[in-house]
């Protein structure tokens, strides 16, 4: 039996990198794996037989329900300034997932060359690693590349925001990407599969974009998904605070709001957000 890492899932195949030779080989899911409830998803390390089965997925580190993938250390978050219009909210829908499973965000804002417009401070001053990057001017992109190294990375964000134009400029690939007119005229997004690629010494997922996320939290995740919530979360009175109906002087949450430590603008992002997995 083989070792090895699924690169890619195309229709009920997988692409795996064997560990011994570093070679591609393509094989069917097992209805063994199927009955137990296990799909296969890329960034799985499996035991196969070439050109056969996947026999078994070995232990996951974490894995994402969407985009479907397993074992990452950070998320690159991507998100253009304009053309689609930059949204705190989605930024901060994808970031509360990811930091909820312990993942990394670094964000990477796109198209900096259709406007004046400027993000880098807002999400600087939270904490995050920041890239505000010019494709013309050649500006912004600082150390992006040795982030890289040693780590599995997915980029994620909407459809159209610049995922694929970043990979293939980072990683001299040729991946299609495509006008948003285009794209979203023809309802589809470009990238239509999860990828995985070597790059700098660690590796690099593509995902196709989304117009819509969905949650996978639960509501009692929530109040302490955001790390920055999580924190403060211990300081608050009551255990299982929702930073939400409590009072001011009972939530550590609302207090870092008040001082301006947490914006206003993520803390009203968090509230639709939970208020939405309330009405549910
Ligand atoms: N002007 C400008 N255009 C950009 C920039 N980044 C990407 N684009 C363009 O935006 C369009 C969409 O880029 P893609 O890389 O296909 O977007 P994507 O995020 O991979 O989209 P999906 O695969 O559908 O999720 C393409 O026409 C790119 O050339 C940028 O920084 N500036
Ligand atoms: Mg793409
Ligand atoms: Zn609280």
């Amino acid at each position: 039996m083989e070792k090895g890492k699924i690169v890619k899932s195309v229709a009920g195949f997988f692409d795996i990198k064997s560990f011994s030779d570093h070679q591609i080989y393509r094989v069917r899911g097992s209805g063994k794996l199927r009955m137990l409830d296990m799909k296969p998803i890329v960034g799985d390390n499996v035991e196969f037989v070439k050109n056969e089965l996947i026999h078994r997925i070995l232990g996951r580190k974490n894995f994402f329900i969407r985009p479907k993938i397993a074992n990452v250390d950070q998320a690159i978050v991507v998100m253009s300034l304009v053309e689609p219009e930059f949204s705190s909210k989605l930024v901060d829908k994808f970031l509360i997932i990811i930091e909820n499973k312990d993942v990394t965000p670094i964000i990477v804002l796109t198209k900096k060359d259709l406007t004046s417009e400027s993000k880098i401070n807002y999400y600087k001053d939270q904490g995050y690693k920041v890239y505000e990057i010019n494709y013309e001017t050649n500006e912004g992109f600082g150390d992006l590349v040795s982030i890289f190294s040693n780590k599995t990375s997915f980029f994620v964000g909407q459809t159209g925001v610049g995922k694929t134009t970043l990979i293939n400029y980072l990683a001299k690939t040729n991946f299609a990407t495509q006008e948003i007119s285009k794209s979203l005229n023809r309802g589809k997004h470009t990238t239509r599969e999860v990828s995985l690629i070597d790059f700098n010494g660690g590796e690099i997922i593509d995902t196709p974009g989304f117009s819509s996320i969905e949650f996978d939290l639960t509501i009692n995740e929530m109040p302490t998904a955001f790390k920055v919530f999580r924190e403060a979360s211990r300081e608050c009175k009551f255990a299982g605070c929702k930073h939400y109906l409590e009072k001011l002087e009972d939530c550590k949450v609302k207090q870092l709001v008040k001082q301006d430590i947490i914006k206003q603008e993520r803390y009203d992002n968090y509230v639709s957000f939970l208020e939405r997995l309330i009405a549910k």
